[in-house]
């Protein structure tokens, strides 16, 4: 009998020890609410189930360095985001700030001094705790560039390691979860360089986000995929670090815990007007495509917008890069499907990373009206590939 419990514990220890929580964070933007008809999306479109974090895009630092809202209504869209909570208690919600329209001269002015850091950390803690948000998410684009000074790389640390220490005091203090603190970062090596000095920032964050996209796009004179996994045999130059892999790596060996790293899978493509009778990777191109019917910005088109253009074309697979693009007369756009994020979810258990994110859920077929493939195509399908026997959603 006493041996038959040892088994039973053995055995159950051994089950413990073997199950990785994974993360799904998924990122929701304050600005889809304003897309035409079903292109529309508000907190009540988000599936409290489907992601393990939330994310509110954006919020601001204002002159008076306090975090801030951003739009009209973001405080009556931050309770009801905030609501989703009571139809899923392990769900957690952040408060992003920042993005990159904002720039980063209010970053600059805000770490500048210590005094204007407690400033911004003191008025984080009680505006997350006033509007129910279980974090701040940092989304700086990007300490070092941009306008931001090169010494914007180690305040960038100091405002971590300090928001951080704030974040522990005030749990003590009032004997509530303490805050999490993320960050969103680049994926670009030159950039990652310029900005952060990535094994003492890894310290202070709680998950950090790779923003593992936006590698090629309008603004090159070739076409190329959005979020390649692996380098392509042809890339040339600076081309050879943009991809997935080489980012999550170049994290990973400066010092980032794997397991604190998360893969960034984007849930739009960018598009091409390609200029000649070539039409693979790399043929000449020369700006977007047409704009998305509801998202209205040329270069991008919504997982959605690209269902509908693939009527009446064939996807195409990118072998050594392992992801789809499609082309049809002279519109060329690589984005991600069920196919690709299978791969990159193997990929990043494979390698010990700590789970994805999505930009965007809006972004994605979330009431299934476009794709004939259910409601959040794409996020379902990467819930569904991180869970297994040895992961759990957490
Ligand atoms: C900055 O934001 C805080 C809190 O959101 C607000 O109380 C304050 O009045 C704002 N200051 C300015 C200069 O906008
Ligand atoms: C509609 C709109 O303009 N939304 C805003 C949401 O918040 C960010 C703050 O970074 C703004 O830059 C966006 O423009």
């Amino acid at each position: 009998m006493a041996r038959l419990t040892l088994i039973a514990g053995l055995t159950l220890l051994a089950c413990l020890n073997v199950v990785s929580s994974t993360k799904l964070v998924c990122y929701f933007t304050n600005w889809s609410q304003y897309r035409p008809g079903s292109g529309r999306f508000l907190p009540a479109n988000v599936d409290p189930n489907l992601c393990t974090h939330l994310i509110y895009a954006f919020s601001i630092i204002n002159h008076s360095n306090q975090l801030a809202t951003y739009e009209w209504n973001d405080e009556t869209l931050y309770s009801s985001f905030n609501g989703l909570k009571s139809r899923n208690p392990s769900l957690k919600t952040l408060l992003a700030v920042g993005g990159w329209n904002f720039g980063t001269s209010q970053f600059s002015i805000m770490v500048s001094t210590a005094a204007n850091r407690q400033k911004f950390i003191q008025s984080s803690i009680s505006f997350l705790r006033t509007n129910g948000f279980d974090g701040l998410d940092l989304d700086w684009e990007y300490p070092g560039a941009r306008g931001s000074p090169l010494q914007d790389k180690q305040r960038f640390t100091m405002l971590c390691q300090e928001l951080l220490e704030a974040f522990e005091q005030e749990a003590m203090d009032t004997k509530r979860p303490r805050l999490l603190l993320t960050a969103a970062v680049t994926g670009g090596k030159g950039n990652i360089d310029n900005g952060y000095e990535i094994a003492k920032v890894s310290m202070y964050l709680d998950f950090i986000n790779v923003m593992t996209y936006d590698y090629h796009g309008a603004w090159d004179p070739f076409t190329g995929h959005n979020s390649p996994l692996y380098s392509s045999a042809t890339d040339m130059g600076d081309n050879v670090y943009y991809n997935v892999d080489f980012a999550l790596r170049y994290w990973r060996d400066a010092g980032a815990p794997a397991e604190k790293l998360l893969l960034g899978i984007a849930t739009y493509g960018r598009t091409f007007h390609i200029v000649s009778a070539s039409n693979g990777v790399g043929a000449p191109a020369n700006g977007p495509a047409s704009a998305g019917p509801y998202t209205r910005e040329g270069g991008f088109w919504a997982y959605y917008e690209i269902c509908t253009f693939l009527k009446g074309t064939s996807t195409q697979w990118i072998d050594d890069q392992k992801v789809p693009y499609a082309v049809k007369g002279n519109e060329w756009v690589g984005f991600d499907n069920q196919e690709s994020i299978t791969t990159k979810v193997e990929y990043l258990k494979a390698n010990g990373y700590g789970g994805a994110f999505a930009w965007a859920l809006d972004l994605d077929d979330f009431a299934g009206q476009f794709c004939r493939q259910g409601d959040y195509p794409l996020i379902n399908h990467l819930h569904s590939q991180l869970l297994s026997a040895d992961h759990k959603l957490q």
